[in-house]
C-alpha cells in the first residue's frame, strides 16, 4: 500500500493535530465531519503511532482485540475481523492503515514532519507552529494526539553510547526486522516490551542474557482465537456491548466483584485467582478481589499466588526467586501478559542477571561489565521504556499566555483540567493527557471519549459564537487535587513506576493517570458540559463568559459509598420509629469491617445516676499505664451503643495509644434531655476517679465524642469546669452538635444526600429535647461560657450539615482563649471518619487527630 499524504502545508488551518495513531486518525475523521479544516503531523512516514514504532518481536496488544478497536462506526467493525485474542503489531498496524484508507485520511496528514514549537498569539487568538524543516503555520486550535508512551527513555547506563555491536530499542525497532541467529544478545529491561520480546529473541539467539532491575508480575496471555464469549456478546448486541465498555471501570466490559480478599474463605480466594489466571486477561487478574488495589493484605494474597506460579514454572530456585516481585504491590506497576516468558529462563542458553545484586558497572565497546565479570555481546536490546505521559507533550516547545512554557508550568508535575486542557494554554487540547484514565484503561475507548469530547466542545463553541477556551486555575487545581485524592486511596503511589514518573531520573514523583475509573471520569467530563462548561473561561464574538467551579470536591471513596447507598434505596431514618431506626443501624453495623486489633477489650458497667451504664474498654497492646479517653458514641441521642462506634474506638485506641472507655448513656425519647448529659457527666467523674484502676495515667483524661456524643463531650467539659472537677486534659469533638440553630448555611448546602440530613437532625432534636430546653447550654454548648475549658481538638467535615456549628464552636473556643486545633476534613461527610477500613481517605484525618491529641499531652497546641 502506497503511503500518501505528504502534500503542502497550508499557512492557516482551523485545527492542527500532532500524531497519526489511534487518536490522530479518529480526530481527523471527526473534525472533517464538523467541516473544520484540519491537518495532522507525524514524524513517522505512515500512520500507526505506537504501532508504527514498536515493531519488536512479540509486540502485541494486551487488551483483547475485540475491545481494542474503534467503535464509532458499525460499518468499520463489520468489515474487519481480528485473527487473534491479542493481535500482533503488524495486524494492528494493518488495521490502522485500513482505517486511514477507508476514510481517506492520509490527504490531511503530513508524514515525516515533527512539530518543534507552538506558541500562543493572544492578539490573533491563534497558535503559531513551527515544523522540523523550518515551515510555519497557524491554527485556531492545537491538539496533541501524540500518545502516552511515544518518547523512548534514553538509557541512563554508564557507557551506553560506546558499544560497537548492534544496538536496538524496542520503541524504535528497524522496519526490516532483526535476525539474532547465532548471536550473543543482551536485553536490558523487563517491562511489557522486554517480557514480550525475550521469548522470541531467545528462539534465535545463541546466548541470551536478560538484565533485570525490577522483576515484573506477568500472567500467561493464553493467546489464540478471539474470545468466543466476547464475540458472541458483540454479535448479540454490538451497541450495548460498546456502551457497557464506555461505562465500565477500565474500558472493557467486566463484572466487578464485591468479594474482599480479607474476608473470603481460602477456597473462594483460590478459585477466583485460578479463574483469573486461566482467563489470561489483565482486567481479570487486576480484579480478583474488590479491595486488592487499596488494601495491602488483600493485594499480597494475589501477589503471592502469582509468585507461587512463577516458582512452579522456573526450575532453578535462585532464578525463580529473582524473577518474583516482592517490593511493590501487585498492579502498581503495569502487569504484563506473556507467552512463555518465565519458561524461557529454563533454557540452557538463557541467563538472568539480577541488577540489584549484580549491578552493571558500564557498557563497553564489546559488551557489558559487571563487578568481576565482563560479558561480550554482538547485540544489545534496550527495552528500557518511555518518558511516559508528560514526556511527549513537553518535548515540543509549547508556549502559552505570558510566555510560559508547558515544561516550566509542569516543573513539579502536570496540572490539567480533566487531562484535556491546561490553564494558560488556550485552545490547546490533549488526547489522553495526564490526569485522564488513559494508560490505566483500554486506550481506544479513552481515545474515542476524548476525541468526542473535544469535537463536541468545538461544535458547541462554534454554535455559540465562541472561539477561545481555557480552564480556570480554580477548576484545574480542583481536578489536580481530585486526581491526587483518587491515587492516595490506592496502593499505586507505593511503587517506583512510570505511572509515578519514577523511571526517569529527575522527573517529579507524581501519579500521572486518573485512577478513578473510565466510568467516573466520563461522568465528570459530561457534567462539566451539562453545567455550562463548568470551570472554563470562554470568549469570542459572543463575548466572555465563565462558570467557574470545581467538578469533584468530595473524596472519591466517600462518593462511592454515597453512590452505593443511593443504589440501595434505603428508607430515610426519620420516617421510622426510634426502635426501628435502632434495629436498622444494628443491621448496617453488622456488615462492616471490624477495625484494627487492639490489645484487650473489656465489656463492663459503671454506676450512673439512674442505674448502671454499660461501657467497653479498649486497651492498647503496649505496656500501660496509658492516657485515658472517655468516649461517647454518636446517634442523635436516640441511637447507637458501644457497638455502633466500635471500629472507630479501636482505631482511636491504636492510633493514640490510649485506653478508650466508650460509655453507653440513656437514649431519647424514652429518657429525654438532660438524661444523657447526667449520664455522661457521671461517667466522666467515675472514669477520672478510677483512672489508675482502668490502666490510665491520672491527670491525662480526654473527653471525646462523635456527633451527639461530641455534644455530650463538650457539655461535660463545661460542667466539669463549673463543678471544679474532675480535671480534664483535653476534649476531642468529632463533628459535634453544638447548637440547636438549624438555619446555618451548612444545613441547606449539605442538608440532603450526605447520609446525615437536615431532616434527620430535626428528628433527633425532636426526640431529645423540648424547644425551650434546646437553648440551654447543656443542650447547645455553643450558647454557654467557653473560657477556662480544656484544650480542644475540633473536627468538622466539609459536607456535613453540622459543619458550620462545629466551625463556630472551634472559633468561639479560640476567641475565649481556649487552645484549639481545628481540623477541617476536606471532601468528607458526617460519617466518613468513623467508617474505618471503608472510607480509606479518612485514615490520614484520623492520623492527624491522633497527632493533635498527642499535642494536648502535656503541653497544648494552638492551630
Ligand atoms: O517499559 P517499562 P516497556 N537499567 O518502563 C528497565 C506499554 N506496553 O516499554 O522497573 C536497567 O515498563 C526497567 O526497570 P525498572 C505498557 O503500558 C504495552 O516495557 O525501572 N534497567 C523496566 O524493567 C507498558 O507498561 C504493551 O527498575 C532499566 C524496563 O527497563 C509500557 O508500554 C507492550 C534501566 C522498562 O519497562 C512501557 O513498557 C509494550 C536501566 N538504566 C509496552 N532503565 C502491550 O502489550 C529502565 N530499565 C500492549
Amino acid at each position: 500500500m502506497a503511503v500518501s499524504g505528504s502534500g503542502d502545508v497550508p499557512a492557516e488551518v482551523d485545527v492542527a493535530v500532532v500524531g497519526a495513531g489511534f487518536s490522530g486518525l479518529y480526530l481527523l475523521y471527526r473534525l472533517r465531519e464538523l467541516g473544520l479544516e484540519a491537518i495532522a503531523f507525524d514524524e513517522a512516514d505512515d500512520v500507526g503511532g505506537t504501532w508504527y514504532w514498536n515493531r519488536y518481536p512479540g509486540a502485541r496488544c494486551d487488551v483483547p482485540t475485540t475491545d481494542y478497536a474503534y467503535s464509532f462506526d458499525p460499518g468499520l467493525e463489520s468489515d474487519w475481523t481480528w485473527s487473534e485474542k491479542y493481535a500482533t503489531q503488524p495486524e494492528i498496524l494493518a488495521y490502522l492503515r485500513h482505517v486511514a484508507d477507508r476514510y481517506d485520511l492520509r490527504r490531511d496528514i503530513r508524514f515525516g514532519t515533527r512539530i518543534t514549537a507552538a506558541a500562543w498569539d493572544e492578539t490573533a487568538r491563534r497558535w503559531r507552529l513551527r515544523t522540523g524543516d523550518g515551515g510555519e503555520l497557524s491554527c485556531r486550535y492545537y491538539v496533541m494526539a501524540s500518545g502516552c508512551l511515544s518518547l523512548p527513555k534514553t538509557p541512563d547506563i554508564e557507557g551506553a553510547g560506546r558499544f560497537r555491536g548492534d544496538v536496538y530499542f524496542t520503541g524504535r525497532w528497524p522496519h526490516e526486522g532483526v535476525d539474532f541467529t547465532g548471536k550473543r544478545v543482551a536485553v536490558v529491561g523487563t517491562g511489557s516490551s522486554g517480557i514480550q520480546s525475550i521469548p522470541l529473541i531467545a528462539r534465535q539467539a545463541a546466548a541470551l542474557t536478560v538484565f533485570q532491575r525490577t522483576p515484573n508480575f506477568s500472567i500467561p496471555a493464553r493467546n489464540g482465537p478471539p474470545s468466543p464469549d466476547r464475540l458472541a456478546a458483540l454479535a448479540t448486541d454490538r451497541a450495548g456491548y460498546r456502551e457497557a465498555a464506555r461505562w465500565s471501570r477500565g474500558g472493557v466490559p467486566s463484572e466487578l466483584t464485591d468479594v474482599s480478599g480479607l474476608t473470603a474463605p481460602e477456597a473462594v480466594r483460590r478459585q477466583r485467582f485460578e479463574d483469573a489466571w486461566q482467563s489470561g486477561e489483565l482486567f481479570g487478574i487486576l480484579g480478583v478481589f474488590s479491595d486488592q488495589a487499596v488494601n495491602l493484605v488483600s493485594n499480597d494474597l494475589v501477589a503471592e499466588m502469582i509468585r507461587e506460579k512463577i516458582r512452579g514454572v522456573v526450575s532453578d530456585a535462585d532464578t525463580a526467586d529473582a524473577l518474583c516481585p516482592t517490593d511493590y504491590p501487585f498492579g502498581t506497576k503495569r502487569p504484563c501478559l506473556d507467552s512463555s516468558y518465565f519458561e524461557t529462563f529454563n533454557l540452557p542458553h538463557v541467563r538472568l542477571v539480577d541488577l540489584r545484586t549484580t549491578p552493571i558497572v558500564a557498557i563497553t565497546e564489546a559488551g557489558i561489565d559487571m563487578a568481576g565479570e565482563s560479558l561480550p555481546f554482538e547485540a544489545i536490546v534496550f527495552a528500557t521504556g518511555f518518558d511516559a505521559m508528560t514526556g511527549p507533550l513537553v518535548s515540543v516547545n509549547v508556549t502559552g499566555t505570558g510566555g510560559v512554557t508547558l515544561e516550566r508550568k509542569w516543573e513539579r508535575g502536570p496540572e490539567t483540567y480533566l487531562g484535556l486542557m491546561t490553564a494558560g494554554f488556550p485552545n490547546f487540547f490533549m488526547v489522553t493527557g495526564p490526569q485522564s484514565p488513559s494508560v490505566l484503561s483500554n486506550m481506544v475507548v479513552s481515545i474515542e471519549q476524548h476525541v468526542d469530547w473535544i469535537t463536541d466542545c468545538l461544535r458547541r463553541m462554534r454554535a455559540e459564537n465562541l472561539d477561545r477556551i481555557e480552564p480556570t486555575p480554580l477548576a484545574e487545581a480542583g481536578w489536580v487535587r481530585h486526581n491526587q485524592d483518587c491515587a492516595d486511596i490506592t496502593l499505586y503511589p507505593r511503587a517506583n513506576s512510570w505511572y509515578m514518573g519514577a523511571n526517569v531520573p529527575g522527573k517529579p514523583r507524581v501519579f500521572l493517570p486518573y485512577v478513578g475509573g473510565v466510568d467516573a471520569y466520563r461522568r465528570a467530563c459530561d457534567e462539566v458540559i451539562e453545567k455550562g462548561f463548568l470551570g472554563f473561561r470562554l470568549d469570542g464574538p459572543a463575548g466572555p463568559r465563565c462558570n467557574d467551579g470545581v467538578i469533584r470536591r468530595i473524596q472519591p471513596d466517600v462518593a462511592m459509598v454515597l453512590d452505593l447507598m443511593a443504589s440501595l434505596g434505603l428508607p430515610p431514618m426519620e420516617t421510622m420509629s426510634a426502635a426501628d431506626a435502632r434495629a436498622f443501624l444494628e443491621v448496617i453495623d453488622a456488615s462492616r469491617p471490624p477495625g484494627p486489633e487492639v490489645g484487650e477489650i473489656i465489656d463492663a458497667a459503671l454506676p450512673g445516676p439512674a442505674g448502671d451504664l454499660a461501657y467497653r474498654l479498649y486497651r492498647p497492646p503496649s505496656q500501660g499505664p496509658h492516657p485515658l479517653i472517655a468516649y461517647f458514641h454518636g446517634g442523635g441521642w436516640v441511637l447507637g451503643s458501644q457497638d455502633s462506634d466500635d471500629p472507630f474506638c479501636r482505631d482511636l485506641c491504636v492510633r493514640t495509644g490510649s485506653v478508650v472507655v466508650s460509655v453507653n448513656y440513656r437514649h431519647a425519647p424514652e429518657d429525654r434531655f438532660p438524661a444523657a448529659v447526667d449520664d455522661a457527666f457521671a461517667a466522666v467523674r467515675w472514669i477520672a476517679a478510677n483512672a489508675a484502676g482502668l490502666g490510665g495515667i491520672p491527670g491525662q483524661l480526654t473527653v471525646a465524642g462523635w456527633s451527639a456524643g461530641g455534644n455530650l463531650a463538650a457539655v461535660t467539659c463545661q460542667l466539669a469546669r463549673d463543678a471544679g472537677g474532675p480535671d480534664i486534659a483535653g476534649q476531642l469533638l468529632l463533628h459535634p452538635v453544638t447548637d440547636c440553630d438549624l438555619g446555618r448555611p451548612s444545613y441547606s448546602s449539605n442538608g440532603e444526600g450526605f447520609v446525615l440530613t437536615a431532616a434527620l437532625m430535626r428528628w433527633f432534636w425532636d426526640h431529645y429535647a423540648d424547644e425551650a430546653d434546646r437553648v440551654n447550654p447543656i443542650a447547645s454548648p455553643l450558647r454557654g461560657t467557653l473560657a477556662g475549658l480544656p484544650p480542644a481538638v475540633v473536627i468538622t467535615a466539609e459536607f456535613d450539615p453540622l459543619r458550620d456549628e462545629g466551625d463556630a464552636y472551634a472559633e468561639a473556643l479560640a476567641a475565649a482563649g481556649v487552645p484549639v486545633r481545628h481540623i477541617r476534613a476536606r471532601g468528607h461527610i458526617h460519617t466518613s471518619l468513623t467508617m474505618v477500613d471503608v472510607v480509606i481517605s479518612g485514615a490520614p484525618v484520623r492520623a492527624e487527630i491522633a497527632e493533635a491529641l498527642a499535642g494536648l499531652r502535656p503541653a497544648t497546641v494552638l492551630s
